[in-house]
């Protein structure tokens, strides 16, 4: 048990969480972390910082109940696939079953996406022996939309490799397009019936202007960068994302879960730290916005928090933007 939740301050102090994927599931709200390591290591570009090695559940009845950590619901030592750096993970839940999607390093180094499976939302999870056929990078968000499909949404530029994947194959040496191309844009698959593997091959989201035309690789204000979300709102489709070099979390907005998505605007400017990463849920009659921030450290980039602070739409669906302080 820990303290009461209050809005723009850590959901716990025990221990260092970022990546919040939060769900309502049995009426309660569940957030899927990750779990920062409390280590002094150095900070590169590669990610090599966010050495995680678990991953932890927290739940709480609503706003006005205290934090329930459901302690380690999943080790690395018990995932045979990978190697290393579990990143940020998310929840499903479908036909009785919880889902947890995590990303990890295999043991050629290389990202995948594996999925483990528990029959309560605040597990134990058992991992599936290999990783998802045909998956990479990291940064899993699943929609499982209201005919009952379930998308699988992913990827995240630099430590999270998406560069490398620009032809069918993983190319160590490739970096990302000139400035004036069409930016990289997240990934997206149908999930099979059964929720542990891919039913059709990713597909690249093209996100575009108000003009139709791509956002390009040079528009870091807007191009997407990892921590892809998608949520609906009165039948519109919501694609919100990190822009990494920029802090910013931004949204763009479709009929089709497929895309394209049109950009729309920032939900949240930047944060303490290095990375930003959220999820968007709605409970009762109202809508949050769930975050981290490093200020738990006082600016370590590894070493992260979790928060929330509620989301507002405007008249028009447009998100009104949030600042975290
Ligand atoms: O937590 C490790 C990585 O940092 C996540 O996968 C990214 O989204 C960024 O938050």
């Amino acid at each position: 048990m820990h303290n009461l939740p209050k809005p723009h301050h850590p959901l716990v102090t025990h221990i260092f969480t970022a990546d919040p994927s939060a769900h309502v599931f049995e009426g309660k709200i569940y957030i899927y972390p990750s779990h920062d390591l409390d280590h002094d290591g150095p900070d590169n570009d590669n990610g090599d910082q966010y050495a995680m090695e678990d991953y932890h559940v927290l739940s709480m009845d609503g706003f006005e109940s205290p934090v329930i950590d459901h302690g380690q619901v999943l080790h690395l030592k018990d995932i045979p696939w990978a190697s290393k750096q579990l990143w940020a993970p998310d929840a499903a839940f479908k036909a009785g079953t919880y889902f947890l999607y995590f990303p990890a390093r295999d043991h050629d180094g290389i990202f995948r996406i594996g999925v483990a499976t528990s029959t309560s939302p605040a597990g134990p999870f058992l991992p599936q022996p290999s990783y998802i056929e045909e998956s990479f990078s990291i940064d899993p968000a699943v929609l499982v939309d209201d005919d009952n499909r379930a998308y699988i949404y992913f990827g995240g530029l630099w430590g999270g490799q998406l560069e490398k994947w620009q032809t069918s194959t993983f190319e160590p040496e490739a970096v990302g397009p000139a400035a004036e191309a069409p930016a990289i844009g997240p990934r997206v698959a149908l999930l099979s019936e059964d929720m542990l593997s891919f039913q059709t091959a990713p597909l690249e989201i093209s996100i575009v202007d108000e003009n139709g035309s791509p956002i390009l690789a040079g528009d870091e204000d807007r191009r997407y960068f990892e921590g892809p979300w998608v949520h609906k709102y009165n039948g519109w489709y919501y694609l919100s994302y990190s822009t990494g070099t920029t802090h910013k979390l931004v949204y763009a907005v479709s009929r089709n879960p497929l895309g394209p998505y049109t950009f729309k605007g920032t939900i949240l400017t930047p944060v303490m730290g290095w990375t930003t990463h959220h999820s968007i849920v709605q409970f009762e009659d109202k809508w949050y916005l769930f975050y981290h921030d490093s200020s738990l450290s006082e600016g370590v980039n590894h070493k992260r928090c979790v928060k929330y602070t509620e989301l507002h739409y405007n008249e028009d669906g447009t998100i009104r933007t949030i600042n975290p302080y």
